[in-house]
C-alpha cells in the first residue's frame, strides 16, 4: 500500500492508496471475485464516518464471507504489513470504523447469518455483519427481542454492537452488550482463530476472551460470530414525556422511579433546545401546549398495562410539570422520535463533536448547567446540545460549529468530566476521537496493560492503528 502523505488526522488525503500489484493477487485467491473492491467509487463510501467528521482513504475494499477468508486476509496483510479496519455498519461515531491512515477496510457484511433461535434459552449464534434490525426480526419471531437497541438498529451490526459493547436505550435495566454476550469467534492479528461459541452460563475455564473483545473496538481481534441471549419481550407498554423546569429535578424524579417502577426500560433526557430542532425538522407536533426546559422519557413494560402504576409514580414526583402517557403503539413511537431523532437532526447542522460521557447522579445536572458555558468560554460561536441516558447517568454532549479538528472544546469538557469523578467514554467507545485523552480514566499502569495484550494478540499492530491506544 502506498500510504498517503496526508492521511493523518480528520481531513481527507488528497492521494488515494493503491494496491501493490502481489498484494492485490494474493487477497485474489484468498477472497474470490466477489470478495475485493477496489473501485475508488465504491471503496470511498466506506472511508467516511457516520457523522462526515472522519475522512480518510483506502486502496480496497475486503469482503470475506467466512471466518476462513477473514483470517486468510489478516495472515495475507500481516506478511505484506498492511493494516486493516474491520468495519461493521460504520455508524461508529468515534472515528474508528474508518481508515484514515490508507487502511484496507474489512467489511464484516457478508458474514451475516442468523440462528437457529434456542427454544431452551434464547441464545442464538449471529454472524458479526448481521444488523441488529435483523435479529430483531428473528427473534420477534419467538417472542423475543435482542437484548440492546439503539437507533441506528437498520445500520449497526452485531460484530460493531460487541465491538464497541453499545449501550444504548435499555441499559439502565439490562445493562449493555457485554452483560449478555454468550460466546465469540475472532480472528486475532496472527490470523488466528479464537472461537468459543459454547454459550455455557457457567464456564470458569480461565481468561474471559469474549469479554476482553467486547469493547476493544477492533483492535485485537475481528469479531467473525458472536452469541447472544436474546430478552423476552413483555406484552404490554407505556411511555411517558415528562415535562420539567429544572434538571436535578429531572434527576432525582428518575431514581425515584428506579426504585418504584418495577418495569421501568427506559429513562432518556432531552431539552428543549434538542426538542425544538427535532419538532422543526420532523414536522411533527410538540406534545404538550406548553414548552418545558426539560424532558423525561420514560417507558415502563409488564405482562400487563403498566400505564397505571406509572401514573401513580408521576402523581409522587416532586418537580415534576406535565406528562403524556400513553400505551398505544403509534403515540408511543412518537413520543420515542423526539429522544431518538436527535442525532439525525443535530449532524444536519454539520459534522458535530460527540463527547459521549457518564457522570456520577450526584454531579450529573450541575455538569450539564455547566459545559454550555464552558463550551462557550472556549469557543464562543460553538453551540451545545444534550441528551442521553439520564438512568445511567450518560449524557451525549454534542457540539456543532466547531472546525473537525479543533479540539479545544473536547479538551475543556474531557477534563471536566474526568475532574467530576465521571467517564469520557459511556457507550460509544475511545476510538480515535479521544485516545488523546484515554489517561484521564486510566493509570499507566492500566494503559501499560493494554498495551501489554494488544502486543499479544496483534504483535505488529496491523489491527486498527491509531484507535484506542
Ligand atoms: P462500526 O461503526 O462499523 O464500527 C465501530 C467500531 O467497532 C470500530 O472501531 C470498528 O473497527 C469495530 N468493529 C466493527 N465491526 C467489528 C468486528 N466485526 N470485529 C471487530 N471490530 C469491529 N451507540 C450506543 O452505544 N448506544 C446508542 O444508543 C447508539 N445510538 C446510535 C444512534 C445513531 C443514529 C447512530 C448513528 C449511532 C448510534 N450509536 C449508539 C453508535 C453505534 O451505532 C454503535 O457504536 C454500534 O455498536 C456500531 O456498530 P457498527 O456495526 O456500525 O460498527
Ligand atoms: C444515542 O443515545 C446515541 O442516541 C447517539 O448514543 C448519541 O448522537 C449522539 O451523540
Ligand atoms: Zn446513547
Amino acid at each position: 500500500v502506498a500510504t498517503p502523505a496526508a492521511s493523518v488526522g480528520h481531513h481527507g488525503p488528497v492521494v488515494r492508496p493503491t494496491l501493490a500489484p502481489d498484494l492485490r493477487a494474493e487477497l485474489e485467491e484468498v477472497l474470490g471475485p466477489r470478495g475485493l473492491v477496489t473501485d475508488p467509487d465504491v471503496v470511498a463510501v466506506h472511508t467516511v464516518d457516520w457523522t462526515g467528521r472522519f475522512r480518510g482513504s483506502s486502496p480496497a475494499l475486503v469482503r470475506p464471507a467466512s471466518t476462513g477468508e477473514v483470517a486468510g486476509v489478516i495472515e495475507v496483510c500481516r506478511r505484506h504489513g498492511v493494516s486493516v479496519v474491520p468495519q461493521g455498519g460504520n455508524t461508529g461515531l468515534v472515528g474508528g470504523s474508518v481508515p484514515m491512515g490508507g487502511e484496507v477496510v474489512l467489511a464484516l457484511g457478508r458474514i451475516d447469518d442468523i440462528g437457529p433461535v434456542s427454544g431452551l434459552d434464547g441464545q442464538v449464534t449471529v454472524g458479526a455483519g448481521a444488523t441488529l434490525g435483523a435479529l430483531a426480526a428473528v427473534a420477534r419471531e419467538h417472542g423475543l427481542r435482542p437484548p440492546v437497541d439503539l437507533a441506528a438498529r437498520e445500520t449497526a451490526t452485531l460484530g460493531g454492537m460487541v465491538a464497541t459493547n453499545a449501550g444504548g436505550l435499555h441499559v439502565v435495566r439490562y445493562g449493555p452488550m457485554r452483560h449478555h454476550l454468550a460466546g465469540y469467534e475472532a480472528v486475532t492479528g496472527t490470523g488466528a482463530v479464537l472461537s468459543h461459541l459454547t454459550g455455557l452460563v457457567k464456564d470458569n475455564t480461565g481468561y474471559d476472551l469474549g469479554g476482553l473483545l467486547c469493547g476493544s473496538e477492533g483492535t485485537l481481534g475481528v469479531l467473525t460470530r458472536v452469541r447472544v441471549r436474546l430478552l423476552p419481550d413483555p406484552a404490554a407498554r407505556a411511555v411517558g414525556l415528562v415535562g420539567f423546569e429544572a434538571l436535578d429535578a429531572a434527576v432525582a424524579a428518575v431514581a425515584a422511579w428506579r426504585r418504584s417502577l418495577e418495569g421501568l426500560e427506559a429513562a432518556e433526557i432531552v431539552l428543549r433546545d434538542g426538542v425544538e430542532l427535532v419538532l422543526a425538522t420532523s414536522g411533527d407536533r410538540d406534545p404538550f401546549d406548553r414548552p418545558w426546559p426539560v424532558y423525561v422519557l420514560v417507558e415502563v413494560a409488564g405482562d400487563d398495562d403498566p400505564a397505571p402504576a406509572f401514573a401513580d409514580a408521576l402523581a409522587a414526583t416532586d418537580g415534576l410539570g406535565d406528562a403524556v402517557v400513553t400505551s398505544e403503539p403509534g403515540p408511543r413511537a412518537r413520543l420515542w422520535a423526539i429522544r431518538e431523532e436527535h442525532t439525525t437532526a443535530i449532524n444536519a447542522l454539520g459534522a458535530p463533536h460527540k463527547l459521549d460521557v457518564t457522570l456520577p447522579l450526584d454531579a450529573f445536572a450541575a455538569f450539564c448547567v455547566e459545559v454550555p458555558r464552558l463550551v462557550t468560554s472556549v469557543v464562543p460561536e460553538a453551540r451545545t446540545w444534550l441528551f442521553g441516558h439520564v438512568g445511567d447517568g450518560n449524557v451525549h454532549v454534542n457540539v456543532t460549529g466547531l472546525a473537525p479538528d479543533d479540539d479545544r472544546v473536547d479538551e475543556a469538557v474531557l477534563e471536566l468530566v474526568a475532574g467530576a469523578g465521571g467517564s469520557i467514554s459511556a457507550e460509544h467507545g475511545i476510538g480515535r476521537a479521544k485516545r488523546r485523552w484515554l489517561h484521564l480514566n486510566r493509570t499507566p499502569a492500566e494503559i501499560a496493560a493494554f498495551v501489554a495484550i494488544k502486543r499479544a494478540l496483534d504483535p505488529d499492530g496491523i489491527l486498527n492503528p491509531g484507535v484506542l491506544l
